[in-house]
């Protein structure tokens, strides 16, 4: 039996814009569960973790802002994904802010030997505490989730690292900052800058990430940013930065990606109802989400 689980993260601690907690709320509203129903035997909607929203929380000097509440509540998101999982059905996690990965991660990575991770992103997320340009945990997560960072945010489950550099693929990228570079080339995780993207085209990037994680991992999380998207057609994210995927391509991403039959978890995150045209980045998350799980158009 098919069987999908929905639960919300609305966390907005690892960055300073407000309205990225109300993402969930959107992501419902753009229509979420009729849109998924159809095309699961079995489907439940969790509601959400919660996060609460002191407004004394930021913190101007941390290099690691919210550093304790972030990790407590990716804590709990860590636990509800992982009993997602042993229930047999599959996590569909929404942001929330991108500082959420680390607890998705946690709760999927303990059910895999090789979990690969998509990382469709403008950004690699790949900051630490010391490179990091903002102390914003949104750009930490995949770093995080290789070991490295502070061991608040590496040890979230109990165990490091939940994934493996050579089981990444990064989609998207065009604001790298020079740690993350560095990061990249020393560890020798896979990139399609925005540069393949237009070089190769989405089809042949697809195809050359279902090969690339295809053989060597036995699951795959897919965990995408909206601002991987242009700010065109996704609006209302935190962080937007031009020149970014389109529509369309990312329809044929999430198709192919339904094809390969390789996801098995997946979060839609950054999505910023209080930045967005009409909700329209919301409608763009549960339209990509109808392709990733199978709609057909014919
Ligand atoms: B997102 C940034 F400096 N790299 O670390 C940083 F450019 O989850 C941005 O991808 C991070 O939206 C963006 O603050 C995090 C910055
Ligand atoms: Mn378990
Ligand atoms: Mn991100
Ligand atoms: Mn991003």
């Amino acid at each position: 039996m098919k069987k999908l689980s929905i639960i919300g993260m609305p966390m907005d601690l690892g960055q300073t814009r407000r309205g990225v907690d109300m993402g969930p709320s959107a992501i419902r509203y753009a229509g979420i569960n009729e849109r998924l129903a159809v095309l699961f035997d079995w489907i439940e909607d969790l509601g959400d973790i919660t996060v609460g929203r002191p407004e004394v929380k930021i913190d101007p000097n941390s290099n690691l802002r919210n550093l304790e509440l972030v990790a407590e509540k990716n804590s709990l998101l860590a636990e509800e994904v992982d009993k997602i999982i042993e229930s047999g059905s599959f996590p569909l996690v929404l942001g929330g802010d991108h500082s959420i990965a680390i607890g998705t991660l946690a709760g999927v990575s303990k059910h895999y030997k090789n979990l690969g991770v998509i990382w469709y992103d403008a950004h690699g997320d790949l900051n630490t505490a010391e490179t990091s340009p903002s102390g914003n945990i949104h750009g930490m997560p995949l770093a995080a989730s290789l070991g490295l960072g502070h061991e608040k945010l590496t040890q979230i489950g109990g165990y490091s690292p939940k994934i493996k550099p050579k089981n990444i693929v990064i989609i998207g990228a065009r604001s790298l900052d020079d740690g993350e570079k560095d990061l990249i080339k020393k560890m020798g995780i896979k990139v399609f800058t925005m540069h393949e993207i237009d070089r190769l085209g989405m089809a042949a990037v697809i195809e050359e990430t279902v090969q690339h994680l295809k053989e060597k991992t036995d699951g795959v999380h897919l965990s995408l940013d909206l601002d991987g998207l242009d700010p065109t057609d996704a609006p209302g994210v935190g962080t937007p930065v031009i020149g970014g995927i389109s529509y369309r391509e990312s329809h044929l991403a999430m198709e192919m990606l339904a094809e390969a039959k390789i996801i098995t978890s997946a979060e839609f995150v950054e999505v910023n109802p209080i930045l967005d045209e009409k909700n329209k980045t919301a409608f763009v998350a549960v339209a990509l989400m109808g392709s990733l799980f199978g709609e057909k158009l014919l």
